[in-house]
C-alpha cells in the first residue's frame, strides 16, 4: 500500500498524504515515499510541488514516527533521521514547494510545513510543535527551521507550550501566506501554483537556492558546534527522554523529573 498518492499534471506535483491509519506520521517508510515522488517530479521537469492532505482530514500530520525515535543513547534527530532527510529534499527541490494544510499538524510535521516555501492553510488548521511534550533535544538545523520561519518569540511560545497554535495567529504574523477556507482551498493552492509554474524556472530555483543558504548563513564555531551536541547528547541520553518515548507507546501522560 502507497502511504502517498503522487501526481503530476501541468507542470504541478502534487503528493497527497495517504496514512490516516497512523495519522500521517512521518515515518521511514513515509518520508521516503515523499522524497521518491519530488525526485520523480524534479526528473520530469515539474515547476511547483504541493504537499497536502486528504480532504478533510483532521489530523494533517502527527509528527515523527514516535516508534522510530531511538532510545539507548542515539541522537533521535541525526544527519541521517528521516526527518532530517526530508526536510533537506523540500529545501533541494528546484522549485516552490507549497504546503497545503488543514487539519492539526504535530512535532516534526510543523517543520517540514515551515520548511516549505509557501504555505496556505485553512483557518481551522493548528500547529503544536511537541519535542518537549516528550522530552526530544531538537537539532540545531531543525531550529534554524523554525527561527527563519517565525518571529522569536512566537517559535519559543510554540516549542516551549507544545500547546497547539491557531493558523489564524500564524497567519497574522506572516508565517502562513494565505488562510483560505476548506471548500476553496484547492483551487486556491492551484491557482497560486501555476502562477508559478508559468515563471521562469531557472531563476525561481537560483533565487530559492540563494535564499536558503543566505538564511543559513550563521557561523558557528567547532566549539559552539561541541557545545550544542554535548548538550543535546544529555538530553538524548536522560531518564527523561526515555520516559517521554514510553509514556507515549503506552497511552499515559509522562512524568518528567529534570534528569
Ligand atoms: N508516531 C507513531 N505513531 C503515531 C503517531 C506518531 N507521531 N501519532 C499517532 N500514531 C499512531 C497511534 O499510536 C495510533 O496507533 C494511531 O496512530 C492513531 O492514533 O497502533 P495504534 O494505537 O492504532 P490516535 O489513536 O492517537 O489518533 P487520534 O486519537 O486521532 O489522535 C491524533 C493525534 C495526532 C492527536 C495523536 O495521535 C497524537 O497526539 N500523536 C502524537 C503527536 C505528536 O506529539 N507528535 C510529535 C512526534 S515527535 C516529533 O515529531 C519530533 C521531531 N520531536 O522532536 O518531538
Ligand atoms: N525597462 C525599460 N523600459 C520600460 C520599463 C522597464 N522596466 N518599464 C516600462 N518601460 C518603457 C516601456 O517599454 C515604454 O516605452 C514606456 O516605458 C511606457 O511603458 O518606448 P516605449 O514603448 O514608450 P508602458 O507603455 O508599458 O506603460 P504602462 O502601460 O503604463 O505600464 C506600466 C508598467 C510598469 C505596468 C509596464 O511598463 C511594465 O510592466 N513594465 C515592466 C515592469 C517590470 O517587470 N519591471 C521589472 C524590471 S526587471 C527588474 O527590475 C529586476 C532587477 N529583475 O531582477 O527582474
Amino acid at each position: 500500500m502507497s502511504l502517498i498518492n503522487a501526481h503530476l499534471a501541468e507542470g504541478i506535483g502534487s503528493i497527497t498524504f495517504n496514512y490516516d491509519f497512523k495519522r500521517n506520521a512521518l515515518s521511514e517508510a513515509m518520508t521516503g515515499e515523499i522524497a521518491a515522488a519530488l525526485a520523480l517530479f524534479t526528473q520530469e521537469g515539474a515547476r511547483v510541488a504541493v504537499i497536502r492532505g486528504q480532504p478533510g482530514a483532521k489530523v494533517w500530520s502527527a509528527g515523527h514516527s514516535v516508534d522510530e525515535l531511538p532510545t539507548g543513547g542515539h541522537d533521535p534527530l541525526g544527519w541521517k533521521d528521516s526527518l532530517r532527510m526530508v526536510i533537506r529534499e523540500i529545501e533541494a527541490f528546484p522549485g516552490p514547494v507549497i504546503a497545503q494544510v488543514g487539519g492539526s499538524v504535530w512535532g516534526g510535521a510543523c517543520e517540514l510545513v515551515f520548511a516549505c516555501d509557501l504555505i496556505v492553510a485553512t483557518p481551522e488548521a493548528t500547529f503544536a510543535a511537541t519535542p518537549a511534550k516528550l522530552g526530544v533535544p531538537y537539532n540545531a538545523t531543525g531550529l534554524l527551521t523554525f527561527l527563519n520561519a517565525l518571529p522569536l518569540h512566537l517559535a519559543k511560545e510554540l516549542l516551549f507550550t507544545g500547546s497547539p497554535m491557531g493558523a489564524a495567529r500564524l497567519e497574522r504574523q506572516g508565517v502562513i501566506n494565505h488562510l483560505v477556507s476548506a471548500a476553496e482551498i484547492d483551487a486556491f493552492v492551484h491557482e497560486l501554483a501555476k502562477g508559478m509554474a508559468h515563471n521562469a524556472p531557472l531563476s525561481i530555483s537560483v533565487i530559492k537556492e540563494q535564499l536558503r543558504i543566505l538564511a543559513g548563513a550563521h557561523a558557528l564555531s567547532p566549539q559552539d558546534f561541541e557545545r550544542i551536541q554535548g548538550l543535546r547528547r544529555v538530553v538524548y541520553n536522560s531518564a527523561d527522554y526515555a520516559e517521554g518515548i514510553h509514556a507515549f507507546k503506552q497511552k499515559r501522560k509522562p512524568i518528567y523529573r529534570g534528569q
